[in-house]
């Protein structure tokens, strides 16, 4: 197969090719090698293809109408490696979920209503419901509004997107080794998934400030080479297996918040630093910070009550996080605010 239907969009602060299943081929190795070439992978600049020759633009989302109760689409997330021949659906990805919504009215899969309209999706990667508000004034999707998402210039219709039962995704549980804090060379972390495996560290003990910008940790070998030995042996142990191919778990450095949020962080994905935090991820990343013995707890502000707004900082803003807290004090819902926006609406090419 050489070309199929597609419409490009901008999913939070990720970007990509979103589907129909049926614009598709079935069998998964056709698939594969369709969505390469498209992307013009592997290529670190893929300058063949309409990859963005960064982990972040080289995302695709596969929707289908759901067979569920009470679900409307099926969202499958595939991340295509830039300079591997790689395509995994090892990850969720909460960005690209955006646009999930938008796309799926689009496509008539859901009937918009005048107003607003919910989308409920089912997300395959990892078995959950997220429920997605997208705006239809007139009956149509706009994308046009006063949302503001930091890490996206202007402003945009807002699309707030609520998570339920997100502990686990992945590894089996929330906590998969049974423990809030565990070492791994001589590093105390927390290895936490709550919508995204996520291995959470304090910054100094990785011999970083964490204010730093993601070009310059990315230089910074001896960090990778460290991250990347904490990486493989917390794979495992989160029940992963072995991640040396997959982009899970995600290595959050996490320092006291620099303007007035919960908590900062820097995030490499695994082997990029993010230029903001994935929304699953910051999810996670926002449940460690309640979690008295995980070193992020005595570096956040995380305030008090049943529901709270944290606001997890990144290298080009923040992500609020709104958590609702079960009678334990654990996460047990959360929600986000993200946008959306149609970029292209057409036919995509390998070759
Ligand atoms: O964590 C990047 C992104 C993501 C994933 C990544 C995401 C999420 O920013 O839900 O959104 O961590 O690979 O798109």
């Amino acid at each position: 197969m050489s070309k199929a239907r597609c419409m490009w969009m901008r999913g939070g602060t990720s970007k990509g090719g979103y589907f129909l299943a049926s614009d598709l081929p079935s069998n998964i190795a056709a698939r594969d090698a369709f969505l390469l070439g498209a992307m013009g992978s592997p290529d670190n600049r893929q300058i063949d293809g309409m990859g963005g020759a960064d982990p972040l633009t080289s995302k695709v989302a596969v929707i289908a109408a759901s067979g569920r109760d009470g679900v409307d689409v099926d969202y499958l997330f595939l991340q295509v490696a830039v300079d591997q021949p790689i395509v995994t659906d090892v990850q969720n990805c909460g960005n690209i979920l955006a646009g999930v919504g938008p796309f799926a009215i689009e496509r008539g899969l859901v009937t918009a209503q005048i107003g607003e309209t919910p989308v409920t999706v089912f997300m395959q990667n990892t078995g959950q419901i997220a429920v997605l508000n997208v705006q239809t004034p007139d009956g149509h999707v706009t994308y046009k509004g006063d949302a503001r998402i930091d890490g996206v210039p202007g402003l945009s219709a807002p699309v707030p997107v609520q998570f339920k039962d997100t502990a686990g995704s992945s590894c089996g549980a929330l906590l998969p080794t049974g423990n809030e804090v565990d070492t791994i060379n001589g590093v105390n972390l927390t290895m936490i998934d709550n919508g995204m495996p996520c291995v959470v560290m304090r910054a100094t003990d990785l011999g970083i400030v964490g204010d730093e910008t993601p070009e310059n940790l990315e230089s910074n070998e001896p960090l990778r080479q460290r991250l990347e030995s904490i990486r493989l042996q917390a794979g495992r142990l989160m029940n992963l297996g072995d991640v040396s191919q997959k982009s899970v778990p995600k290595m959050a450095m996490v320092s006291a918040p620099k303007q007035g949020g919960a908590i900062s962080t820097r995030t490499f994905i695994p082997h990029r630093c993010h230029k903001a935090i994935g929304v699953l991820g910051a999810v996670s990343v926002a449940t460690a910070c309640l979690l008295k013995d995980s070193p992020a707890f005595a570096l956040s502000e995380t305030g008090t009550g049943n529901q709270r707004a944290l606001k997890v900082e990144h290298p080009t803003g923040e992500m609020t996080v709104v958590v609702t807290l079960d009678s334990q004090g654990i996460v047990a819902s959360a929600a986000i605010l993200r946008t959306a926006r149609k970029l292209m609406d057409g036919t995509v090419f390998a070759p």
